[in-house]
């Protein structure tokens, strides 16, 4: 059994990043870099990840690393699985690494959604990660794809009006071998599953809910709180998906064998900043009705991928 304890002691992700404080994507890091282990080339796309590296020589991340363009994550991964392959069959590798793309929500659900698709349909044998602070963090908090229905950004600046896209669903619907959702407040369970992400071939897509303390305003070391009312309200559910199948974890699973009480998305939300503008406003129990009947119905999608469905 993993105990936090029986976590590698290597540290890949170093002291010395320029992170925010409580910045998740760098908490995201050192866990999966503990998973993963060193033989990792690590593919940043466009984003806060770019910046929190620190800059070369100093740079925090203990592994080969490419800074890339924002659209190409999967189209980036692609080129470097087949020089890989490449210098294997040469002999001049013996081990080919993992090729890990570390990407926002923006460069995932949004811009770079094309070349994430085209590297799965290739069946492209890489982890993409998203770290998903439904927001474009770096570029000081615009509204993405990801961010939900009634958060402020400052292109949303009432609470956007639209609900998120489910891009975990849009994966498990190319047909690839595993996809996991992950949080920081299940630390145990984000390692296994990037543990299982290296173990299998093909594509992976994992995606931590990641929640950024300037741009959700809440203080900085509410992090590991913040996530871990996320899924508890079931604004963020914990699961992977394997063999047609969906598997429930950790609090999710809990939740839903009706061991453990969903607590309402209200506290979730009030939690945060972001969802001050509009629960002042008249229409915010509107919004925060829609939000738990969206947990409800995301829920009964996912409860859908079991075999005798399928
Ligand atoms: C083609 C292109 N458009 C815009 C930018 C500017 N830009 C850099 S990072 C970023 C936001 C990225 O958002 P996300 O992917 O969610 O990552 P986060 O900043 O939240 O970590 C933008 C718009 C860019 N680098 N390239
Ligand atoms: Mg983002």
């Amino acid at each position: 059994m993993v105990t936090l304890k029986s976590l590698p002691e290597e540290e890949l992700f170093l002291a010395g990043s320029t992170a925010c404080h409580g910045c998740p994507s760098s908490l995201a890091l050192r866990i999966a870099f503990k998973a993963l282990g060193s033989n990792v080339l690590l593919i940043v796309v466009a984003s806060c990840t770019s910046v929190l590296q620190g800059s070369y020589p100093f740079s925090a991340i203990n592994v080969p690393l490419l800074n890339m363009a924002f659209a190409t994550g999967g189209a980036s991964a692609s080129g470097a699985v087949a020089g890989y392959k490449a210098l294997k069959k040469r002999g001049e590798i013996e081990e080919e690494p993992t090729v890990l793309v570390w990407a926002g929500d923006g460069g995932t659900y949004d811009i770079g959604i094309q070349s994430l698709s085209g590297a799965a349909e290739r069946e492209t044998n890489f982890i993409y990660f998203c770290y998903n602070n439904e927001m474009y963090s770096n570029t000081g908090t615009q509204r993405s794809g990801a961010t939900p229905l009634g958060a402020w950004t400052t292109t949303t600046p009432a609470g956007k009006p639209q609900h998120r896209k489910d891009i975990a669903q849009i994966m498990i619907a190319h047909g690839i071998p595993y996809v996991a959702t992950v949080s920081l407040a299940y630390p145990l369970d984000f390692f296994q599953k990037m543990q299982k992400a290296k173990s299998i071939v093909g594509t992976k897509y994992i995606e931590l809910l990641a929640p950024c303390p300037p741009g959700w305003k809440f203080p900085s070391s509410k992090t590991i709180e913040v996530s871990r009312l996320a899924v508890q309200s079931g604004m963020w559910l914990l699961y992977e998906h394997e063999n047609g199948e969906t598997r429930f974890t950790a609090a999710t699973k809990k939740i839903i064998e009706g061991k453990v009480r969903k607590r309402p998305v209200k506290e979730y939300l009030d939690m945060q900043g972001r969802f001050k503008p509009v629960l002042e406003k008249p229409e915010g129990k509107e919004a925060e009705e829609l939000l738990e009947r969206k947990v409800t119905e995301s829920i009964k999608r996912l409860k859908g991928w079991v075999p005798e469905y399928i």
